[in-house]
């Protein structure tokens, strides 16, 4: 049986959406005229005034945000609130440039918060539950998101943070943990050590998984779930929107609905910056709808995927986002091909190997090159020459049919690639331009 946290919302109807939508937007549009003079000035600019948005129909007319927006403004210029209003920080782990700073009032906290539970609770989450949350705490968003969402549906918190992978196992082992919340490539570490530790699926007690926060493959899903024994959950949101639970995915796991009473989603091209009909791939623009502290209007996300409004077997009536495949800042472009490291991804794991990997690209000779080191298995591991040779060439014709491009694959041994408890780094761009 399928449950809902908050049915009445989940499962209204398009036209109820709609007027919800339509309402939120009118007040929040006004919100960010009076009290964000930053977004006020680029209303300015484009000539619109409140006036000119009657309905989520107008929402073309308004200005976008950037990431570039978001450093400009940084710390305190996208503020909606006054601070002594504001409760809380968050923030993203930004390599470059400086990071965003993400402002909440206890309000935002709450909404955010009812997220997080509607992604436990489609995930089947229930008082019932032991909910073990290995998202890093911090200003990150991960753990202190899925913490409150966790508290909201009553299930037994477990504030592990991420890291410490031997506590991690003994807790959930000890504890009976039903439901993990970590990223997948911390998923997977943890999936490869219960293995060495000799424990099967029906040794872990674990019934769901939560992941997400980075890009990652059905293939890793599967390899994930069928070593845990659990079924594995994605879940989608970013620092700017309030942090994970923007999206998640229910039991049909076939994309993540998106909390349309919170979120607007559009998709746009992301060159033309020109609205997609539903169903088209480009870039993800969301609107928040009733964010105090920190309203984002359009902002540009940056993640590269579809929608969908086609009906789901959940009964969730809210519009579903497919698995992003990867950012428009992640693609790499190597002799003028696009390349996402997911593409990469789905070719190793196809090919029986972990996702235990690392890309690295260069510039030699006015040449990019491509070089994916890949671990092999335990199972796999061998010192024969020819055979690692061999295993070798698969993989650069699996590659080179994905990508219609020759990289260059070495095979390492087990245990080489440093493994992730957070968010994992693919990609080592060593070009100079
Ligand atoms: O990663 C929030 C989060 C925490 C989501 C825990 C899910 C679970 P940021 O650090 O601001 O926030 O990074 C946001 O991460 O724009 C995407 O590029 C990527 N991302 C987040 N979730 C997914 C996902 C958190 N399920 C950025 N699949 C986003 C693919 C994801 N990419």
């Amino acid at each position: 049986m399928e449950r809902y946290y908050q049915p009445e919302i989940e499962c209204a109807s398009r036209e109820t959406i709609k007027a919800l939508q339509d309402e939120r937007l009118v007040k929040q549009v006004q919100h960010v005229w009076d009290n964000v003079p930053y977004y006020r000035k680029k209303m300015e600019e484009k000539g619109v005034t409140p006036a000119d948005i009657k309905s989520t129909d107008d929402l073309h007319k308004l200005p976008f945000l950037s990431k570039h927006d978001l450093r400009e403004a940084y710390p305190y210029g996208l503020v909606g609130k006054p601070l002594k209003e504001c409760v809380r920080i968050q923030s993203t782990s930004g390599t470059t440039g400086k990071r965003v700073v993400a402002f909440y009032t206890q309000h935002d906290i709450d909404l955010w918060e009812d997220c997080c539970a509607r992604a436990i609770v489609a995930a089947g989450g229930t008082d019932e539950d032991v909910c073990q949350v290995s998202y890093g705490y911090g200003l990150f968003t991960g753990g202190p998101g899925l913490n409150g969402g966790s508290h909201k549906v009553g299930c037994l918190t477990v504030p592990t943070s991420s890291g410490n992978t031997d506590r991690q196992i003994m807790f959930i082992q000890d504890l009976s943990t039903t439901i993990l919340c970590c990223t997948p490539s911390y998923a997977a570490y943890l999936a490869e050590r219960m293995k060495e530790m000799g424990l099967g699926p029906d040794d872990i007690p674990l019934k769901a998984g939560i992941f997400g926060a980075e890009a990652w493959s059905e293939e890793m899903r599967r390899d994930i779930e069928a070593t845990m024994g659990i079924k594995a959950f994605d879940i989608y949101g970013l620092t700017e929107l309030s942090g994970p639970g923007v999206a998640f995915e229910c039991s049909a796991q076939q994309g993540m609905h998106i909390n349309e009473d919170h979120f607007i989603a559009e998709i746009i091209d992301p060159d033309t910056e020109e609205v997609l009909p539903e169903g088209s791939q480009g870039e993800l623009v969301f609107t928040a709808l009733d964010k105090e502290a920190f309203p984002m209007m359009r902002y540009r996300t940056r993640d590269i995927c579809t929608l969908t409004r086609e009906k789901c077997s959940c009964g969730r009536t809210h519009v579903r986002m497919a698995k992003p495949k990867g950012r428009s800042d992640d693609m790499l472009i190597i002799r003028g091909v696009n390349v996402f490291p997911s593409q990469i991804e789905t070719v190793l794991l196809n090919h029986g190997y972990a996702a235990n990997y690392q890309i690295i690209v260069d510039r030699v000779n006015n040449t990019d090159t491509l070089d994916v080191q890949v671990e092999m298995t335990p199972e796999m591991f061998t010192d024969n020459l020819g055979e690692i040779e061999g295993r070798q060439k698969d993989l650069v014709d699996g590659l080179k049919s994905m990508l219609g491009l020759k990289a260059k694959v070495t095979l390492v041994a087990p245990k080489t690639i440093t493994r992730s408890e957070g968010k994992a780094v693919r990609v080592i761009d060593r070009r100079k331009i």
